[in-house]
C-alpha cells in the first residue's frame, strides 16, 4: 500500500495537470474474477498461494500467541477486531481493505500473479443439491468439500442451529484438508491447532443466497439501508446473505460460521470478495449519490431503531472515520474514505 501511494506521488509530479488522479493512480486494476470461470491452471495457481501464506512468516505473533503464518495474521486480527467490526456501519469499508491486503500479500510474499477471486454463491444457490455441488467445493479445483455428519443438536458450544446441516467434521479432501487451524474457535488467539471443519447447510443457502436476496438487497436506496440489509439480524431465521454464506457453509460447527475465528477457512475470503463485489456493484449503480455515501454506527449494535434490542451510545460513521487494523495493514488507521472507491487510495482492483 505504502508503496503503490509513493508511487502515484511520483506518477503526479510528472503527470500533466489535467490527468484524471484515479489514472494517474490505478491504471491498470487487477480484475477479480468468479471462481468458475477461472482455468483449471489459475485456479492452482490462487491455492497455491493461499497455501504459500500458510507457510510464510507471520508479523503479529508477539500480539497474537498463535500466529504460526502470514495467514494466521489476518485470523488473528478478524479474532480481535469482531466485536468491533460487526454489526457497525463501517463492516463493509473494514472487510474491503481487510480482502484488499490479504490479496496485495498473496502477490507480493507468494508470488501470485492474479486477483482475488470470488464466490457468486447466488449460481450455486438455486437449489439445494446444485449448492453442495459448487465448484468451490471442489476436491482439486477447489477448496475441497463437507466434513462428515456430525449430530450438533444438543451441542452447547452451538451459537445459532441451522435446519438441515449435512456434516461438522474434519474436510476430508482438497488442499486444506491436512491443514490445522491454528486458532479458535471462538475469541482466543491462543495456538488451539485443529482440523478444518465445515457443515454445509443446503437448504439454508439455497434460500439465503439466492438471486431474490441479492436483488433485494441490491434495490436498498441508500447505505444504511443497503447495509441494514447486508448484515441481516442475529438469529438463523434473520440472516441475509453474509450470515448466509458464513452459516449455508459452516452450518452448527464449521470454522466459517464462528464469527470470530472464520478466516480460519480460505473460503471466507471468496466469500467477502463476492460481497464486496455486490457492495461495489450496489454503489455503482447511482455513483454520483453512493460514492459518499456511508452510515450506521461506530459502536456495535447501536443501530437508531434498536434494531438489535439494545442501546448503547454511538456515533455515526463518516468518511472521516479511522478504522484499525493494527499491525496487519500499513499505517496506524485507513480512513472510511479511502476505501470507497476500489480504484484509488492505494486500491486497485475492480470485478469482472
Ligand atoms: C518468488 O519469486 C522469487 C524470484 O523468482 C523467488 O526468489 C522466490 O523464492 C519466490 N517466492 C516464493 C514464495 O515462491
Ligand atoms: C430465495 O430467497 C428468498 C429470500 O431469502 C426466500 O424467501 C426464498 O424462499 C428463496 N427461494 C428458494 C427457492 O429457496
Ligand atoms: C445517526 O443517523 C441516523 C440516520 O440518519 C439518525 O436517525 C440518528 O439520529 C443519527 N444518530 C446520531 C447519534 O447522530
Ligand atoms: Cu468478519
Amino acid at each position: 500500500m505504502r508503496l503503490a501511494i509513493l508511487s502515484s506521488l511520483a506518477l503526479l509530479a510528472i503527470a500533466p495537470p489535467s490527468s484524471v488522479f484515479a489514472e494517474a493512480d490505478c491504471s491498470e486494476p487487477l480484475v477479480r474474477k468468479e471462481w468458475r470461470t477461472l482455468s483449471s491452471e489459475e485456479k492452482q495457481s490462487y491455492l497455491s498461494a493461499v497455501q504459500c501464506l500458510q507457510k510464510t512468516p507471520g508479523k503479529t505473533s508477539d500480539s497474537y500467541p498463535g500466529v504460526q503464518s502470514r495467514y494466521d495474521d489476518f485470523q488473528a486480527e478478524h479474532i480481535q477486531m469482531t466485536d468491533l467490526v460487526h454489526f457497525v456501519g463501517f463492516f463493509q469499508p473494514w472487510h474491503r481493505m481487510f480482502v484488499a491486503q490479504y490479496e496485495s500479500d498473496l502477490r507480493s510474499w507468494c508470488n501470485y500473479t492474479g486477483a482475488q477471486p470470488y464466490w457468486d454463491w447466488s449460481l450455486d444457490a438455486v437449489s439445494p443439491e446444485a449448492f453442495l455441488k459448487a465448484p468451490v467445493f471442489d476436491a482439486v479445483d477447489g477448496f475441497g468439500g463437507n466434513g462428515p455428519y456430525v449430530d450438533s443438536a444438543n451441542d452447547p458450544s452451538v451459537v445459532a442451529h441451522i435446519p438441515g446441516k449435512t456434516g461438522g467434521g474434519c474436510i476430508t479432501d482438497g488442499p486444506f484438508k491436512d491443514r490445522k487451524v491454528s486458532m479458535g474457535p471462538g475469541k482466543s488467539t491462543k495456538l488451539n491447532p485443529h482440523c478444518l471443519r465445515r457443515d454445509i447447510a443446503p437448504e439454508f443457502a439455497a434460500s439465503k443466497l439466492n438471486s431474490t436476496m441479492v436483488d433485494w438487497v441490491l434495490s436498498a436506496d441508500n447505505f444504511l439501508e443497503f447495509d441494514i440489509r447486508v448484515q441481516g439480524g442475529i438469529s438463523a431465521d434473520a440472516a441475509t446473505y453474509h450470515g448466509g454464506g458464513h452459516r449455508g457453509v459452516g452450518g452448527d460447527l464449521g470454522e466459517i460460521a464462528d464469527i470470530y475465528s472464520s478466516p480460519g477457512d480460505p473460503l471466507f475470503f471468496m466469500h467477502h470478495a463476492n460481497m464486496d463485489r455486490l457492495w461495489h456493484k450496489w454503489q455503482h449503480l447511482d455513483w454520483d449519490t453512493r460514492q459518499s455515501d456511508i452510515g450506521g454506527p461506530d459502536t456495535q449494535f447501536a443501530y437508531p431503531f434498536d434494531f438489535f434490542g439494545t442501546n448503547p451510545s454511538y456515533a455515526n460513521v463518516t468518511l472521516n472515520y479511522k478504522m484499525t487494523y493494527h499491525n496487519l495493514v500499513p499505517g496506524p488507521f485507513v480512513k472510511v474514505r479511502d476505501v470507497m472507491e476500489t480504484q484509488k487510495h492505494g486500491l486497485c482492483y475492480t470485478y469482472e
